[in-house]
């Protein structure tokens, strides 16, 4: 499952400016890949820098789906981040008091060796992958972004799992100097923080699973949750938790922020299943960010084939 393409091309500073000349070079690399011609470079890009990110090192996996990619402009102003904002706009202005560095990441729990990871050795030691994957929410939007990370599987068996692993618990950072909205704490509308979610172990350890430390080539910026956040491509956005600094493996269900505010319509499975509805709207289609006319959405967003052997004899009704 897990194929490294050849490294085809690597961004440099200055090289892109939107998301259109990132999708055309794209194709004209594939072109290129076509005619054989693979060391073939693109033409030079000379404009206007304009992405906030860290160029990052990483190789294009196409075996994951050669998407167009939705608008850099709608991925980064578009944003559920409920310790910033409840308005799709507020991320994108409000995220600058987030300071990605330093940054750890703690995995504790059922694990042989527990271990506290600093974020400058997991980008230069991990092997990082772009992959365009779907992104459906649960309010109905979505969108397909070119993520750059690596498989949460690597980093589990870094940790080494033990006999009891079989759920996996994920933390947001707690910092209300960083994170405004966590000083009301479930007040005012807002959710409980820390935000928390989790996965059972075999979708943790998926092949499509990823943390991912970065879109459209740079590091993730803040509103997307910086300096890294979980990416399930299968199942509703929340699902994929931002800006993460802990990692719990255990053996027991765990608890989830959604899940825990409003189990009726948020279950812990939360795979994309446009024939269960939630509660109170239909889940059949969904809007495109940028699109006027929705589309149909698909059985766990379009990634039955990899995903739909986990779900074997399970009732994806009941375990909504
Ligand atoms: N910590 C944290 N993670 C979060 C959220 C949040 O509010 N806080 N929102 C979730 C929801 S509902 C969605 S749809 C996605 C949105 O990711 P995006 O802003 O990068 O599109 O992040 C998810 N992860
Ligand atoms: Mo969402």
């Amino acid at each position: 499952m897990t194929i490294f393409t050849k490294k085809t091309w690597h961004i440099n500073e200055n090289e892109i400016t939107d998301e259109k000349i990132y999708n055309e070079r794209r194709s004209l690399m594939k072109i290129a890949a076509i005619a054989g011609a693979g060391a073939m470079m693109p033409p030079a890009l000379n404009a206007k820098e304009n992405y906030p990110g860290k160029s990052l090192n990483f190789q294009h996996n196409k075996a994951f789906g050669n998407l167009h990619a939705s608008a850099y402009e709608k991925i980064t102003t578009y944003n559920n981040f409920y310790e910033f904002s409840l308005s799709k706009d507020g991320p994108a202005k409000l995220a600058h008091t987030l300071r990605p560095e330093p940054w750890t990441i703690e995995v504790t729990g059922e694990v042989e060796k527990p271990m506290t990871i600093d974020m400058d050795k997991i980008i230069s030691r991990f092997p990082l992958e772009e992959r365009i994957y779907r992104f459906r929410c649960v309010e109905g939007w979505s969108m397909v972004v070119p993520w750059v990370g690596f498989e949460l599987a690597y980093l589990l068996k870094k940790a080494g799992l033990t006999s009891k692993s079989k759920f996996v618990q994920f933390q947001t950072k707690f910092d209300p100097t960083m994170f405004p909205e966590q000083k009301n704490k479930g007040f005012f509308g807002n959710i409980p923080f820390p935000y928390l979610e989790g996965l059972r172990i075999d979708e943790a350890m998926h092949p499509l699973t990823l943390l991912s430390v970065g879109l459209y080539g740079k590091s993730l910026p803040k509103q997307n949750g910086a300096p890294i956040r979980l990416v399930v491509p299968w199942k509703y956005g929340f699902k994929s938790i931002k800006s993460i600094t802990k990692i719990h493996v255990s053996d027991t269900m765990t608890r989830s922020t959604w899940n825990e505010v409003n189990p009726r319509e948020y279950g812990f499975y939360s795979n994309v299943n446009p024939e269960v509805s939630h509660p109170r709207w239909s889940q059949v289609k969904e809007r495109p960010l940028g699109a006027f006319f929705k589309q149909k959405t698909l059985m766990f967003n379009g990634y039955s084939d990899q995903v739909a052997s986990l779900y074997t004899g399970m009732d994806l009704k009941k375990n909504f």
